[in-house]
This record gives structure tokens, sequence and C-alpha cells, in this order.
């Protein structure tokens, strides 16, 4: 699925799912709306986040790890936090065939339109479904294929102690409990994104704004993108180890996110 191909509104996504969640197997697992789900204003939010859980809803919805840092998130100003599940297979193959992204339970939004994705391995069997989940929410599988203009890819939980098989796929590890980092993680994107708007626009952003600038005749904004190495710098300078291509590791400490180093042994390539 390219993502610079086309970009998804949510209202795009709401018309084929009226069209085809009635074929599906328990439509309910793909719709949201459930008591207690948190709706923030997606305009307003100054950083957004998808917190994932690579397997199907009715494994996903009922995991505590998750659940809680949703909470945590949606309780923080200018924070907005949604929700992802794996599809089961029927409607993989619907995603698919119409070229519809997969997307986020609360404002249908398609997962590569976050800054942070999220992502809970609570045991190793998830692992293949987290590389068909960021190909179906239009994220390139591997980090070292994702640019600024990509959500970052934080995974979490037992199966992240050691970080060496997903190490190719995920930017960063959150190593132990989740509370406190994944607010830290939130802020320092947050920060980054008013430091350097252009570099950190969507694509979908970027389109709108290249058609706008050459309707006025204004220079090409992709001018103001630069490299790869130096959007890690910027991630870097402003606390938050971004690896694009490097292996880096968070662990959660009383002073705060130490890069490159980790609570427990892992495996060193
Ligand atoms: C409850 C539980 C279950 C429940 C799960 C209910 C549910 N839907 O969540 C049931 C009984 C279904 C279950 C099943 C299995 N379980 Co189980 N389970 C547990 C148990 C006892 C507690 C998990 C829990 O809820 N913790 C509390 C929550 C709040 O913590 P958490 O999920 O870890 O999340 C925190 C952090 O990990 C972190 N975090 C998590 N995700 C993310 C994501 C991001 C982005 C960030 C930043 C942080 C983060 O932040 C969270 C908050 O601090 C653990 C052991 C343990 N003591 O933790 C085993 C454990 C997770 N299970 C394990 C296993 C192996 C399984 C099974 C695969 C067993 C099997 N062979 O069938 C199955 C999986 C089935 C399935 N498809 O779900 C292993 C995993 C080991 C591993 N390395 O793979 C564990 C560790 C037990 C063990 N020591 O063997 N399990």
């Amino acid at each position: 699925m390219d993502t610079l191909i086309k970009s998804w509104a949510p209202r795009e996504i709401d018309a084929v799912l009226e069209r085809v969640l009635l074929t599906v197997e328990k439509p309910g697992r793909y719709t949201g709306g459930e008591h207690n789900q948190v709706v923030n204003d997606w305009e307003a939010a100054s950083v957004r986040v998808a917190l994932a859980f690579p397997d199907i809803y009715e494994l996903g919805m009922s995991n505590l790890g998750l659940a809680t840092l949703y909470d945590i998130l949606n309780r923080r100003a200018g924070i907005l936090c949604e929700r992802a599940y794996c599809p089961w297979s029927d409607m993989e193959a619907v995603l698919r065939r119409e070229g519809l992204p997969l997307y986020s339970l609360e404002t249908h939004h398609p997962l590569n339109e976050f800054d942070l994705i999220g992502i809970s391995l609570p045991y190793e069997q998830l692992y293949s479904n987290v590389l068909n989940l960021l190909d179906l929410g239009g994220v390139p599988v591997r980090a070292a294929d994702r640019d600024a203009a990509h959500p970052i890819v934080l995974a979490g939980g037992h199966a992240t102690y050691n970080p060496d098989p997903m190490a190719d796929f995920i930017d960063a590890f959150a190593i132990g409990e989740g509370e406190e980092v994944i607010v830290e993680v939130a802020r320092c994107i947050e920060q980054w994104k008013k430091e350097h708007p252009v570099l950190t626009m969507k694509h979908s952003e970027r389109s709108e704004a290249e058609s706008k600038s050459a309707l006025h005749g204004g220079p090409h904004p992709s001018t103001a993108l630069r490299s790869a190495q130096d959007a890690h710098r910027a991630v870097e300078e402003c606390g938050f180890a971004f690896a694009l291509n490097l292996k880096w590791t968070l662990v959660q400490s009383e002073f705060g996110i130490r890069p490159g180093t980790a609570a427990v042994p892992i495996a060193i390539r």
C-alpha cells in the first residue's frame, strides 16, 4: 500500500465502511463507539498517538496494559490517543481490495496520520502480526524505510525485553512499565513537531501544503525538508532517541528517558 498515492480522510473511510461492513463477520470490531471510548479533538491535538494491539479486537480490547496507557495519555492536555487492532482475515481482504488503510477506532484516521504508534507486544507470537498491522496502516514495515513524515513506531510489553528480533521494524523500545515513559515520549514528539513544523508534516499535509503553495506561487514546501540524519539529530536534541536506522532502547529512569541503555540484558547486534 503506497501512502503517497492516496491519503484517506475519515469521511472517505466511512463511506467505504458503510458499503462493506455488513459483508464481514462481527462488524462491531471495526466501528469504535464503545462505552467509555475517548474522542478528543483531532485538529486541536498537538500530538496524536495510536495505541495498537497486534491481534484481533477481542484479544486486544481486554488487554490491561494498553487500556492503562490509553487512559493516561488521554488525560493529558494536548495529547490525543486512539486505538487500533488487527482485522480478522475477512476484513483484511476487504481493506486490501478497497485500498483502505487500517484506521483508528475513535476518529477513523489512517494509522499513518498519527505521530506515534505505540504497539504492545505481550508475547512473541505477535511479532509477525506487527508487520501486517504496519503494512495495513500505510506505514513502511522496515524502520529504515520510514522518514520524519511517518509515525514513530514504539513498542513495549514483555516480548520487547529482547528487542533484537523486531529491531528492524520498530523505531524504539520501551522496556518496563509504560505509564511514565509513554507520556515523556509523546511530549518529546510534541516539542519536536513545534520546532520542526515542516519536517514533521504528514504526507497528506505536505501534498495539501504543496498544492496551496503552488496556487499562490509560493516556494515549494519540500525545499524546507531536510535529510533523515537531520531528523535524527533534531529528535535527539529534544531528548528522545529516535532511531531511523539506529537501534535504540528506551528505559524509564528517575532522571527521565536514557537512550541506548536497558534495564535487562539484551542481545547485541
Ligand atoms: C493476564 C495475562 C494473560 C491474560 C491476557 C488478558 C489480556 N487480554 O490482556 C491471558 C490469560 C488471556 C493470557 C494469555 C496468554 N499469555 Co499471558 N499473561 C498475563 C499476565 C499474568 C499479566 C499481564 C497483565 O495484564 N499485566 C498488567 C498490565 C498493566 O501490564 P502489561 O500488559 O505488561 O503492560 C505494561 C507494560 O508491559 C508496558 N507496555 C505494554 N505494552 C506497551 C506498549 C507501549 C507502546 C509502551 C510504551 C509500554 C507498554 O506498559 C504497561 C503498563 O505498565 C502476564 C504476566 C505478568 N505478570 O505480567 C502473562 C504473560 C504476559 N503471558 C504470557 C504468555 C506466554 C501468554 C500466552 C501466549 C500463553 C499461551 N501459550 O497461550 C497467552 C496469549 C494468548 C492471547 N492470544 O492473548 C507470558 C509472555 C512471555 C513472553 N515473553 O512472551 C507472560 C509474561 C507470563 C509468563 N511469564 O510466561 N495472559
